[in-house]
């Protein structure tokens, strides 16, 4: 893996904050490739066959993290076989010991974006968004789990980052049209 190759962001930020959204703007604007960890694991989890099915459901469910070396085994190999130099992984790292392991395994980001959102905001754009999903994480009892383990697991990664210098952090609680003004500021600055 020729990790001098590839420009990698993290996208961070708790669930429903808009990460998703907000990466299918910077694809569209910036020619990233948007590679989100939690798509790549429901992917996995539906694959006929896949030995992995029923860890990564109960995992989800329980808004716990799948181990690792499951994760970065999905996110190695969707780099690889997409062929692009720009990444943006959304919704990964979420616990410490990925962030060191994918930076030392696969490839250093380049810069971590934050997504900064009230617990109620994300609440409710998550249990609206229940309403059609079919995500079997997207109901209450899920959505406290989740932002549990974001406070205690996934909310020091960032924390980390910052220490490094490498977190821009967006405010989100705007309409996607005004979050985006300001992420595509921070784009321009860094890759323009
Ligand atoms: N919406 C978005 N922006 C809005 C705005 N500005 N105003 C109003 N509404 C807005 O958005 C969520 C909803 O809000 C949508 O309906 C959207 O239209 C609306 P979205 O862009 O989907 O937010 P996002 O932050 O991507 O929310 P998501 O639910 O995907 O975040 P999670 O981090 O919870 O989910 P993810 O898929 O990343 O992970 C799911 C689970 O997989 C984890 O809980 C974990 O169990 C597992 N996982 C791992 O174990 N390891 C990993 O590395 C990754 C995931
Ligand atoms: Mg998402």
């Amino acid at each position: 893996f020729d990790k001098e190759k590839y420009t990698v962001v993290f996208v961070l930020g708790g669930p429903g904050s808009g990460k998703g959204t907000q990466c299918q703007n910077l694809v569209r604007d910036f020619g990233f490739v948007h590679l989100s960890a939690g798509d790549l694991l429901r992917a996995e989890q539906r694959r006929p066959g896949s030995e992995y099915g029923e860890l990564i459901n109960s995992c989800i469910k329980e808004g716990k993290i799948v181990p690792m070396e499951i994760t970065i085994a999905l996110l190695e190999k969707a780099m690889r076989e997409d062929g692009g130099t720009r990444f943006l992984i959304d919704g990964f790292p979420r616990k410490m010991d990925q962030a060191v392991k994918f930076e030392e395994a696969v490839c250093e980001s380049k810069s971590v974006l934050f997504f900064e959102c009230p617990e109620e905001v994300m609440l409710t754009r998550l249990l609206h968004r229940g309403e059609t999903s079919g995500r079997v994480d997207d109901n209450i009892e899920s959505i406290r789990k989740r932002f549990k383990t974001f406070v205690e697991q996934s909310y020091p990664v960032v924390q980390y980052f910052e220490k490094q210098g490498k977190v821009k952090t967006v405010l989100c609680v705007d309409t996607p049209e005004k979050v985006y003004e300001k992420v595509k500021e921070i784009f321009r600055d860094i890759f323009k």
